[in-house]
């Protein structure tokens, strides 16, 4: 895990719960205001914005593949996050989206000053759709505000479908929740409905969609509720 978030920074570890706690504060208020910045300059320029949250593999940039493709008003925007490769983005700029690829190096979720950093590289002229890619981990980019206006959180059927009940911080945090890699629920004996009373059970507040990044079946419904949400 990373030293930003607080999960093994030396002082972290040595301090007392309490000194703990309050240096954990301390960098989640830092990480706000920056996200307060973020999201004003992202209303400026008109963007609908989202965190794209998921397990490693799950299909964030499937996903957003096809979303570039079948976005009615291209290009889109994507800023991703990975620990040590540019592969995402290469894909995404392969699908017509102009993308910006952040390495976190060993940090394992995004923040706030990183999406800024990389927001400063994006032309956004004509484009008025613009998904964060999270680094793949269900645990620590929940704590994170980017600045973003809602966050999508995607769970694979070959994840099996406790996911919501292990990582109930993410999932009650995410206005949607996507099903993804749904042409592969028979084979993987996906039990659809044990998925969706888990999500209920946790995430009531989230829209859900069920749909295969790799056919782009299911995609226009997501699309639909994207467009139905100005900027
Ligand atoms: N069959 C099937 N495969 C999928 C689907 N979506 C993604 N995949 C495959 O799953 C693998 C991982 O997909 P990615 O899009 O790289 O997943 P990711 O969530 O972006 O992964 P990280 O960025 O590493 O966290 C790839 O081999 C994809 O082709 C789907 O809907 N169906
Ligand atoms: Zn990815
Ligand atoms: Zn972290
Ligand atoms: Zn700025």
């Amino acid at each position: 895990m990373c030293g930003q978030c607080g999960c093994d920074a030396p002082a972290a570890v040595a301090a007392a719960p309490r000194q703990r706690l309050e240096l954990h504060q301390g960098l989640l208020s830092r990480n706000d205001r920056q996200a307060a910045h973020n999201r004003e300059h992202f209303q400026r320029h008109g963007l609908r914005t989202l965190n794209l949250l998921s397990a490693p593999g799950s299909g964030k940039t499937a996903l957003l593949e096809q979303l570039a493709r079948q976005w009615p008003r291209p290009p889109i925007g994507v800023i991703v996050g990975d620990l040590a490769t540019d592969n995402d983005a290469q894909r995404l700029q392969a699908a017509g989206a102009r993308a910006v690829q952040i390495r976190t190096g060993d940090l394992c979720h995004l923040d706030a000053a990183l999406v800024d950093q990389a927001f400063a590289q994006l032309n956004c002229r004509g484009m008025d759709l613009l998904v964060i890619e999270n680094v793949g981990n269900l645990v620590c980019p929940a704590a994170f505000d980017l600045g973003e206006q809602r966050r999508v959180a995607v769970l694979s059927v070959t994840e099996g479908e406790d996911k919501a009940l292990k990582y109930p911080a993410l999932f009650k945090s995410a206005d949607a929740v996507v099903i993804n890699k749904c042409d592969l629920a028979v084979a993987t004996g996906f039990d659809r409905r044990s998925a969706m009373d888990n999500l209920q059970a946790i995430a009531p507040q989230a829209e859900l969609f069920e749909l295969s990044a790799r056919t782009g079946e299911g995609l226009d419904a997501l699309i639909r509720w994207l467009d139905a949400h100005p900027a």
